[in-house]
Protein backbone atom coordinates (compact mmCIF):
# COMPACT_ATOMS: atom_id res chain seq x y z
CA UNK A 1 0.00 0.00 0.00
CA UNK A 2 1.27 3.20 -1.16
CA UNK A 3 0.22 6.01 0.94
CA UNK A 4 -0.35 9.32 -0.23
CA UNK A 5 -1.39 12.35 1.92
CA UNK A 6 -4.92 12.04 1.28
CA UNK A 7 -4.90 8.83 3.29
CA UNK A 8 -1.77 9.68 5.51
CA UNK A 9 -1.34 12.05 8.11
CA UNK A 10 1.54 12.04 10.43
CA UNK A 11 1.68 14.86 12.89
CA UNK A 12 3.94 15.66 16.41
CA UNK A 13 2.23 15.91 19.12
CA UNK A 14 3.37 16.78 22.38
CA UNK A 15 6.21 13.90 22.07
CA UNK A 16 3.26 11.14 20.20
CA UNK A 17 3.14 10.51 16.52
CA UNK A 18 -0.07 10.28 14.99
CA UNK A 19 -0.79 8.18 12.22
CA UNK A 20 -4.60 8.80 11.05
CA UNK A 21 -5.22 6.18 8.41
CA UNK A 22 -8.74 6.31 6.51
CA UNK A 23 -9.64 2.68 5.85
CA UNK A 24 -12.13 0.53 6.41
CA UNK A 25 -10.42 -3.22 5.47
CA UNK A 26 -8.33 -5.38 7.36
CA UNK A 27 -5.76 -5.05 8.27
CA UNK A 28 -6.67 -1.86 10.38
CA UNK A 29 -2.93 -0.81 11.39
CA UNK A 30 -1.44 1.04 7.92
CA UNK A 31 1.63 -0.69 6.18
CA UNK A 32 4.63 -0.39 8.34
CA UNK A 33 2.86 -0.61 11.51
CA UNK A 34 2.29 -3.56 13.36
CA UNK A 35 0.69 -4.84 16.41
CA UNK A 36 -0.70 -7.64 18.18
CA UNK A 37 -2.86 -8.71 21.44
CA UNK A 38 -5.44 -6.00 20.76
CA UNK A 39 -8.05 -5.30 23.84
CA UNK A 40 -10.96 -3.33 22.35
CA UNK A 41 -13.31 -1.01 24.62
CA UNK A 42 -15.39 2.02 23.97
CA UNK A 43 -14.29 4.57 26.51
CA UNK A 44 -15.58 7.62 28.06
CA UNK A 45 -15.57 9.78 25.31
CA UNK A 46 -17.87 6.91 23.28
CA UNK A 47 -14.56 6.23 20.72
CA UNK A 48 -13.33 2.44 20.47
CA UNK A 49 -10.16 2.12 21.60
CA UNK A 50 -7.96 -0.31 21.08
CA UNK A 51 -4.25 -1.29 23.01
CA UNK A 52 -2.01 -3.66 21.07
CA UNK A 53 1.86 -4.66 22.19
CA UNK A 54 3.74 -2.89 19.53
CA UNK A 55 5.43 -5.38 17.13
CA UNK A 56 8.56 -3.83 15.85
CA UNK A 57 11.25 -6.90 14.59
CA UNK A 58 10.63 -10.47 12.57
CA UNK A 59 12.44 -12.07 15.19
CA UNK A 60 10.97 -11.45 18.13
CA UNK A 61 7.25 -10.53 19.65
CA UNK A 62 6.45 -7.14 21.18
CA UNK A 63 8.95 -4.24 21.60
CA UNK A 64 9.11 -1.63 24.52
CA UNK A 65 6.31 0.53 23.91
CA UNK A 66 2.70 0.72 23.56
CA UNK A 67 0.79 2.10 20.51
CA UNK A 68 -3.05 2.84 20.94
CA UNK A 69 -5.50 2.97 17.74
CA UNK A 70 -8.80 4.95 18.37
CA UNK A 71 -11.76 5.28 16.03
CA UNK A 72 -15.07 6.94 15.88
CA UNK A 73 -16.48 5.71 12.67
CA UNK A 74 -14.13 2.38 12.45
CA UNK A 75 -13.09 3.80 9.09
CA UNK A 76 -10.50 6.13 9.90
CA UNK A 77 -8.11 5.18 12.54
CA UNK A 78 -5.87 6.98 14.25
CA UNK A 79 -2.27 5.30 15.83
CA UNK A 80 -1.19 7.14 18.66
CA UNK A 81 2.73 5.90 19.36
CA UNK A 82 4.46 4.94 22.61
CA UNK A 83 1.53 6.22 25.03
CA UNK A 84 3.66 3.89 27.10
CA UNK A 85 7.83 2.78 27.61
CA UNK A 86 9.46 0.42 29.66
CA UNK A 87 12.91 1.90 28.15
CA UNK A 88 14.82 4.45 26.91
CA UNK A 89 14.02 8.11 27.57
CA UNK A 90 9.80 8.19 28.04
CA UNK A 91 10.37 4.93 30.61
CA UNK A 92 7.68 4.24 32.66
CA UNK A 93 8.78 1.42 34.38
CA UNK A 94 11.17 1.78 37.10
CA UNK A 95 11.95 -1.45 38.33
CA UNK A 96 12.50 -3.25 34.89
CA UNK A 97 14.12 -2.57 30.93
CA UNK A 98 12.13 -5.61 29.84
CA UNK A 99 9.79 -5.26 26.75
CA UNK A 100 5.84 -5.00 27.33
CA UNK A 101 2.89 -7.50 26.05
CA UNK A 102 -0.42 -7.29 25.94
CA UNK A 103 -2.15 -4.57 27.34
CA UNK A 104 -5.39 -4.01 28.98
CA UNK A 105 -7.28 -0.52 30.12
CA UNK A 106 -10.00 -0.08 33.09
CA UNK A 107 -11.25 3.54 33.53
CA UNK A 108 -12.23 4.41 37.53
CA UNK A 109 -13.11 7.83 39.09
CA UNK A 110 -11.61 10.20 36.38
CA UNK A 111 -7.72 7.57 36.21
CA UNK A 112 -7.54 5.33 32.80
CA UNK A 113 -5.62 2.34 34.34
CA UNK A 114 -3.09 0.79 31.63
CA UNK A 115 -2.48 -3.36 32.67
CA UNK A 116 0.59 -4.60 31.05
CA UNK A 117 3.01 -8.06 31.40
CA UNK A 118 6.47 -8.32 31.09
CA UNK A 119 8.00 -11.56 30.07
CA UNK A 120 10.47 -13.30 32.38
CA UNK A 121 10.20 -11.70 35.67
CA UNK A 122 9.63 -12.52 39.58
CA UNK A 123 6.03 -10.26 39.24
CA UNK A 124 5.30 -9.95 35.33
CA UNK A 125 2.11 -7.84 35.69
CA UNK A 126 1.80 -4.38 36.16
CA UNK A 127 -0.03 -1.16 36.28
CA UNK A 128 0.45 2.61 34.99
CA UNK A 129 -2.34 5.41 35.01
CA UNK A 130 -3.05 8.58 32.79
CA UNK A 131 -5.89 11.12 32.72
CA UNK A 132 -6.59 10.38 29.49
CA UNK A 133 -6.87 7.27 27.26
CA UNK A 134 -3.94 8.15 24.89
CA UNK A 135 -1.54 8.68 27.75
CA UNK A 136 1.16 9.15 28.36
CA UNK A 137 0.70 6.77 30.81
CA UNK A 138 3.07 7.09 33.81
CA UNK A 139 4.14 5.51 37.16
CA UNK A 140 4.09 1.77 36.37
CA UNK A 141 4.49 -0.88 39.46
CA UNK A 142 4.16 -4.29 39.44
CA UNK A 143 1.13 -6.00 40.42
CA UNK A 144 2.00 -9.12 43.01
CA UNK A 145 -0.36 -12.42 41.54
CA UNK A 146 1.78 -15.34 43.08
CA UNK A 147 2.40 -18.36 41.43
CA UNK A 148 3.53 -19.50 37.84
CA UNK A 149 2.65 -18.76 34.16
CA UNK A 150 1.83 -14.99 34.79
CA UNK A 151 0.77 -13.64 31.42
CA UNK A 152 -1.99 -11.44 30.00
CA UNK A 153 -3.86 -9.24 32.38
CA UNK A 154 -7.33 -9.13 31.51
CA UNK A 155 -9.82 -6.37 33.84
CA UNK A 156 -13.24 -6.71 33.73
CA UNK A 157 -15.75 -4.35 36.16
CA UNK A 158 -19.30 -5.56 36.78
CA UNK A 159 -22.48 -3.65 36.95
CA UNK A 160 -22.09 -3.40 40.57
CA UNK A 161 -18.91 -1.97 39.78
CA UNK A 162 -16.34 -4.88 41.24
CA UNK A 163 -13.52 -4.93 39.65
CA UNK A 164 -12.11 -8.58 38.84
CA UNK A 165 -8.31 -9.13 37.55
CA UNK A 166 -7.70 -12.07 35.08
CA UNK A 167 -4.02 -13.77 34.36
CA UNK A 168 -2.47 -16.69 33.22
CA UNK A 169 -1.48 -19.46 30.97
CA UNK A 170 -3.10 -22.91 30.54
CA UNK A 171 -5.11 -22.05 33.33
CA UNK A 172 -7.37 -18.90 33.99
CA UNK A 173 -6.79 -17.59 37.23
CA UNK A 174 -9.31 -14.45 38.53
CA UNK A 175 -9.27 -12.69 41.49
CA UNK A 176 -11.49 -9.03 42.67
CA UNK A 177 -9.19 -6.03 42.39
CA UNK A 178 -9.37 -4.07 45.54
CA UNK A 179 -10.74 -0.45 44.95
CA UNK A 180 -7.21 1.26 44.72
CA UNK A 181 -7.37 -0.49 41.43
CA UNK A 182 -3.31 -1.98 41.46
CA UNK A 183 -3.87 -4.22 44.26
CA UNK A 184 -5.70 -7.86 44.11
CA UNK A 185 -7.66 -9.24 47.37
CA UNK A 186 -5.73 -12.22 47.18
CA UNK A 187 -7.96 -13.82 49.68
CA UNK A 188 -10.53 -13.81 46.23
CA UNK A 189 -8.03 -15.96 43.87
CA UNK A 190 -9.55 -18.39 42.27
CA UNK A 191 -7.20 -21.16 40.33
CA UNK A 192 -8.96 -22.95 36.94
CA UNK A 193 -11.19 -20.40 36.26
CA UNK A 194 -10.75 -21.61 32.87
CA UNK A 195 -8.36 -24.19 31.75
CA UNK A 196 -7.05 -26.25 28.70
CA UNK A 197 -7.92 -29.53 29.40
CA UNK A 198 -11.92 -28.42 29.47
CA UNK A 199 -11.78 -25.03 27.36
CA UNK A 200 -8.82 -25.48 24.85
CA UNK A 201 -7.62 -22.65 27.18
CA UNK A 202 -4.22 -21.06 26.36
CA UNK A 203 -4.14 -17.59 27.67
CA UNK A 204 -5.06 -14.32 26.61
CA UNK A 205 -8.10 -13.57 29.02
CA UNK A 206 -10.49 -11.72 28.37
CA UNK A 207 -14.10 -10.55 29.93
CA UNK A 208 -17.66 -8.82 28.52
CA UNK A 209 -20.88 -9.18 30.18
CA UNK A 210 -23.76 -9.57 27.33
CA UNK A 211 -27.85 -9.72 28.16
CA UNK A 212 -26.17 -11.23 32.02
CA UNK A 213 -24.02 -13.47 31.01
CA UNK A 214 -20.34 -13.47 31.19
CA UNK A 215 -17.78 -14.08 28.36
CA UNK A 216 -14.51 -15.27 28.92
CA UNK A 217 -12.62 -14.96 25.16
CA UNK A 218 -9.48 -16.57 25.36
CA UNK A 219 -6.87 -17.87 23.20
CA UNK A 220 -8.17 -21.58 22.15
CA UNK A 221 -5.46 -24.72 21.55
CA UNK A 222 -7.88 -26.99 20.37
CA UNK A 223 -7.24 -27.23 16.74
CA UNK A 224 -4.49 -28.92 15.74
CA UNK A 225 -2.71 -27.97 19.03
CA UNK A 226 -2.03 -24.31 17.74
CA UNK A 227 -3.00 -21.25 19.49
CA UNK A 228 -4.17 -19.45 16.10
CA UNK A 229 -8.03 -19.03 17.46
CA UNK A 230 -9.43 -17.28 19.80
CA UNK A 231 -12.32 -18.82 21.68
CA UNK A 232 -15.30 -18.22 24.35
CA UNK A 233 -16.42 -19.75 27.81
CA UNK A 234 -20.00 -18.38 29.11
CA UNK A 235 -21.17 -18.34 33.15
CA UNK A 236 -24.30 -16.44 34.94
CA UNK A 237 -21.56 -15.49 36.93
CA UNK A 238 -18.00 -13.38 36.63
CA UNK A 239 -15.58 -16.27 38.48
CA UNK A 240 -17.63 -19.24 37.24
CA UNK A 241 -17.89 -22.01 36.84
CA UNK A 242 -17.79 -21.35 32.50
CA UNK A 243 -19.03 -23.25 30.40
CA UNK A 244 -16.90 -24.06 26.86
CA UNK A 245 -19.09 -22.14 24.02
CA UNK A 246 -16.61 -22.87 20.94
CA UNK A 247 -14.53 -21.09 18.27
CA UNK A 248 -15.23 -17.28 17.26
CA UNK A 249 -12.30 -16.90 15.02
CA UNK A 250 -9.08 -19.09 13.64
CA UNK A 251 -6.30 -17.38 11.64
CA UNK A 252 -5.09 -20.46 10.42
CA UNK A 253 -3.87 -19.73 6.63
CA UNK A 254 -3.27 -16.29 7.47
CA UNK A 255 0.50 -16.70 7.12
CA UNK A 256 2.84 -19.35 6.52
CA UNK A 257 3.69 -18.93 10.12
CA UNK A 258 0.54 -17.95 11.81
CA UNK A 259 1.36 -19.00 15.51
CA UNK A 260 -0.96 -17.41 17.97
CA UNK A 261 -4.26 -15.28 18.21
CA UNK A 262 -4.99 -12.77 20.89
CA UNK A 263 -7.64 -10.84 20.69
CA UNK A 264 -11.01 -9.24 22.25
CA UNK A 265 -15.10 -8.66 21.48
CA UNK A 266 -16.60 -5.34 21.35
CA UNK A 267 -20.20 -3.46 20.46
CA UNK A 268 -19.84 -0.67 18.81
CA UNK A 269 -22.86 1.57 17.24
CA UNK A 270 -25.22 -1.32 18.12
CA UNK A 271 -22.54 -4.19 16.11
CA UNK A 272 -20.78 -6.39 18.09
CA UNK A 273 -16.86 -7.11 16.79
CA UNK A 274 -14.11 -9.72 17.29
CA UNK A 275 -10.74 -8.23 17.30
CA UNK A 276 -7.72 -10.55 16.68
CA UNK A 277 -4.63 -10.22 15.00
CA UNK A 278 -1.88 -12.32 12.88
CA UNK A 279 1.14 -12.86 11.97
CA UNK A 280 3.04 -11.42 8.45
CA UNK A 281 6.60 -11.86 7.03
CA UNK A 282 6.28 -15.44 7.77
CA UNK A 283 7.74 -15.11 10.87
CA UNK A 284 6.62 -14.93 14.87
CA UNK A 285 6.81 -10.61 15.06
CA UNK A 286 5.42 -8.02 12.73
CA UNK A 287 1.32 -9.14 13.90
CA UNK A 288 -1.70 -7.23 12.26
CA UNK A 289 -4.80 -6.56 14.14
CA UNK A 290 -7.97 -7.09 12.35
CA UNK A 291 -11.58 -6.68 12.95
CA UNK A 292 -14.89 -8.87 12.08
CA UNK A 293 -18.55 -8.62 12.98
CA UNK A 294 -19.58 -11.61 15.03
CA UNK A 295 -23.44 -12.34 15.65
CA UNK A 296 -25.00 -13.63 18.93
CA UNK A 297 -27.63 -16.16 18.58
CA UNK A 298 -30.99 -16.01 20.34
CA UNK A 299 -29.14 -18.20 23.20
CA UNK A 300 -26.35 -16.19 23.09
CA UNK A 301 -24.02 -18.31 21.63
CA UNK A 302 -21.60 -17.14 19.16
CA UNK A 303 -20.96 -18.67 15.38
CA UNK A 304 -17.47 -18.64 14.39
CA UNK A 305 -17.17 -15.92 11.40
CA UNK A 306 -14.37 -16.17 8.82
CA UNK A 307 -11.12 -13.77 8.03
CA UNK A 308 -11.84 -11.24 5.52
CA UNK A 309 -10.14 -8.21 3.49
CA UNK A 310 -13.52 -6.26 4.39
CA UNK A 311 -13.55 -6.55 7.84
CA UNK A 312 -16.28 -3.84 9.55
CA UNK A 313 -16.52 -2.21 6.08
CA UNK A 314 -18.81 -3.59 3.11
CA UNK A 315 -17.23 -5.39 0.04
CA UNK A 316 -14.20 -3.19 -1.71
CA UNK A 317 -15.03 -2.08 -4.50
CA UNK A 318 -13.25 -3.86 -7.51
CA UNK A 319 -12.20 -0.32 -9.20
CA UNK A 320 -10.26 0.91 -6.22
CA UNK A 321 -6.95 -0.27 -6.17
CA UNK A 322 -6.45 -3.27 -3.84
CA UNK A 323 -3.82 -3.85 -1.38
CA UNK A 324 -1.96 -6.99 -2.21
CA UNK A 325 -1.25 -7.22 1.70
CA UNK A 326 -5.13 -7.06 2.25
CA UNK A 327 -5.46 -11.11 1.31
CA UNK A 328 -7.07 -12.70 4.56
CA UNK A 329 -6.03 -15.68 3.08
CA UNK A 330 -2.51 -16.71 1.87
CA UNK A 331 -1.71 -20.55 1.00
CA UNK A 332 2.35 -21.93 0.63
CA UNK A 333 5.05 -19.96 0.57
CA UNK A 334 3.31 -16.52 -0.44
CA UNK A 335 3.99 -13.73 2.50
CA UNK A 336 3.46 -10.20 2.90
CA UNK A 337 6.59 -8.03 3.62
CA UNK A 338 7.57 -4.38 3.95
CA UNK A 339 8.91 -3.12 0.68
CA UNK A 340 9.89 0.28 1.72
CA UNK A 341 8.89 2.10 5.93
CA UNK A 342 5.27 2.57 4.08
CA UNK A 343 4.54 -0.05 1.57
CA UNK A 344 3.70 -3.68 1.85
CA UNK A 345 3.24 -5.98 -1.05
CA UNK A 346 3.00 -9.73 -1.47
CA UNK A 347 7.01 -11.66 -1.68
CA UNK A 348 8.44 -14.88 -2.17
CA UNK A 349 5.95 -16.38 -4.17
CA UNK A 350 6.18 -19.74 -5.66
CA UNK A 351 4.11 -22.17 -8.08
CA UNK A 352 1.20 -23.08 -6.66
CA UNK A 353 0.82 -20.44 -4.34
CA UNK A 354 -2.56 -18.60 -3.04
CA UNK A 355 -4.33 -15.36 -1.84
CA UNK A 356 -7.98 -14.66 -1.06
CA UNK A 357 -9.86 -11.15 -0.80
CA UNK A 358 -12.77 -11.72 0.31
CA UNK A 359 -15.46 -9.60 -0.36
CA UNK A 360 -14.65 -7.85 -3.78
CA UNK A 361 -18.04 -5.77 -5.79
CA UNK A 362 -17.74 -5.89 -9.37
CA UNK A 363 -21.22 -4.13 -9.19
CA UNK A 364 -22.90 -4.22 -12.91
CA UNK A 365 -19.79 -6.16 -14.81
CA UNK A 366 -15.85 -5.23 -15.29
CA UNK A 367 -13.52 -7.25 -17.68
CA UNK A 368 -10.39 -5.83 -17.00
CA UNK A 369 -7.84 -6.26 -14.56
CA UNK A 370 -4.64 -3.84 -13.82
CA UNK A 371 -1.85 -5.42 -11.00
CA UNK A 372 1.02 -3.54 -10.21
CA UNK A 373 4.05 -5.55 -10.07
CA UNK A 374 7.74 -5.59 -8.36
CA UNK A 375 9.17 -7.21 -11.07
CA UNK A 376 11.83 -10.29 -10.05
CA UNK A 377 14.39 -12.21 -12.03
CA UNK A 378 11.91 -14.97 -13.40
CA UNK A 379 8.49 -14.15 -14.90
CA UNK A 380 4.88 -16.11 -14.23
CA UNK A 381 1.86 -15.21 -14.28
CA UNK A 382 -1.48 -15.12 -11.96
CA UNK A 383 -5.13 -16.69 -12.87
CA UNK A 384 -7.93 -14.45 -11.30
CA UNK A 385 -10.09 -16.95 -9.94
CA UNK A 386 -13.40 -16.42 -8.19
CA UNK A 387 -15.25 -17.79 -5.40
CA UNK A 388 -12.98 -20.82 -4.32
CA UNK A 389 -9.39 -21.85 -4.55
CA UNK A 390 -10.68 -24.76 -7.53
CA UNK A 391 -12.75 -22.03 -9.00
CA UNK A 392 -13.19 -20.73 -12.55
CA UNK A 393 -10.04 -18.77 -13.85
CA UNK A 394 -11.57 -15.44 -15.56
CA UNK A 395 -8.24 -14.67 -16.75
CA UNK A 396 -4.20 -14.86 -16.68
CA UNK A 397 -1.79 -11.52 -15.89
CA UNK A 398 1.18 -13.06 -17.68
CA UNK A 399 4.34 -11.32 -16.18
CA UNK A 400 7.81 -10.91 -17.88
CA UNK A 401 10.91 -11.25 -16.07
CA UNK A 402 13.29 -8.25 -15.12
CA UNK A 403 16.51 -7.65 -13.82
CA UNK A 404 15.12 -6.70 -10.87
CA UNK A 405 15.17 -2.77 -10.00
CA UNK A 406 12.61 -2.33 -7.82
CA UNK A 407 10.38 -0.55 -9.70
CA UNK A 408 6.59 -1.33 -10.15
CA UNK A 409 5.11 -1.84 -13.15
CA UNK A 410 1.47 -1.59 -13.98
CA UNK A 411 0.13 -4.78 -16.69
CA UNK A 412 -3.14 -4.40 -17.80
CA UNK A 413 -5.57 -7.75 -19.24
CA UNK A 414 -8.55 -8.47 -20.68
CA UNK A 415 -10.91 -10.85 -18.54
CA UNK A 416 -14.08 -12.26 -19.02
CA UNK A 417 -16.63 -10.03 -17.82
CA UNK A 418 -17.60 -10.29 -13.40
CA UNK A 419 -20.62 -8.93 -12.25
CA UNK A 420 -21.74 -8.57 -8.39
CA UNK A 421 -19.67 -9.81 -4.91
CA UNK A 422 -16.90 -12.13 -5.18
CA UNK A 423 -14.72 -13.89 -2.83
CA UNK A 424 -11.55 -13.21 -5.21
CA UNK A 425 -8.30 -15.74 -5.12
CA UNK A 426 -5.46 -14.86 -6.80
CA UNK A 427 -3.49 -18.25 -8.06
CA UNK A 428 0.51 -17.76 -8.91
CA UNK A 429 2.33 -19.15 -11.00
CA UNK A 430 6.54 -18.17 -10.77
CA UNK A 431 9.56 -20.41 -11.02
CA UNK A 432 11.48 -19.75 -8.21
CA UNK A 433 11.73 -17.13 -4.97
CA UNK A 434 13.33 -14.51 -6.84
CA UNK A 435 9.77 -13.89 -8.69
CA UNK A 436 7.71 -10.89 -8.84
CA UNK A 437 6.16 -9.36 -6.07
CA UNK A 438 2.38 -7.78 -5.77
CA UNK A 439 1.71 -4.37 -4.72
CA UNK A 440 -1.31 -4.11 -5.47
CA UNK A 441 -4.59 -4.98 -8.28
CA UNK A 442 -7.34 -3.55 -9.49
CA UNK A 443 -10.48 -4.00 -11.54
CA UNK A 444 -12.37 -2.07 -14.90
O1 LIG B 1 2.50 -10.89 22.23
C1 LIG B 1 3.23 -11.64 23.16
C2 LIG B 1 2.46 -12.81 23.67
O2 LIG B 1 2.02 -13.59 22.56
C3 LIG B 1 1.21 -12.47 24.43
O3 LIG B 1 1.44 -12.24 25.77
C4 LIG B 1 0.40 -13.69 24.20
O4 LIG B 1 -0.95 -13.56 24.50
C5 LIG B 1 0.67 -13.96 22.75
O5 LIG B 1 -0.13 -13.18 21.90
Amino acid sequence: MLLNSKYFLTTIITNLLLIVCVQAQNPIIPAGTYGADATARVLQDGKLYIYASTDESVNYPCSWHFDALSTSDLKTWTVTKNIFSSKGDKDQVPYSNAPLFAPDIAYKNGTYYLYYCQPDLKNPEGVATSKSPLGPFVNGKSINLFGNNQIDPGVFIDDDGQAYYIWGQFQAKMAKLKPNMIEIDSATIKYNVVTQKEHFFHEASYMIKRNGIYYFIYTHMGRADRATSLGYATSKSPMGPFKYGGVIIDTDHSDTATWNNHGSLVEFNKQWYVVYHHSTHGDKGMRKICIEPIKFNEDGSINEVEMTTQGAGSPLDAKEKIDAERACLLYGNVRVDTVTSTNEALTQIQKGDFAAYKYIDFKDGLNNVTASIIPGRSGGSIDVVLDNSWGPSVGTIKIPAALGNDKNIEISTTIKSVKGVHAVWLRFNSDNQESFKLDWFKFK
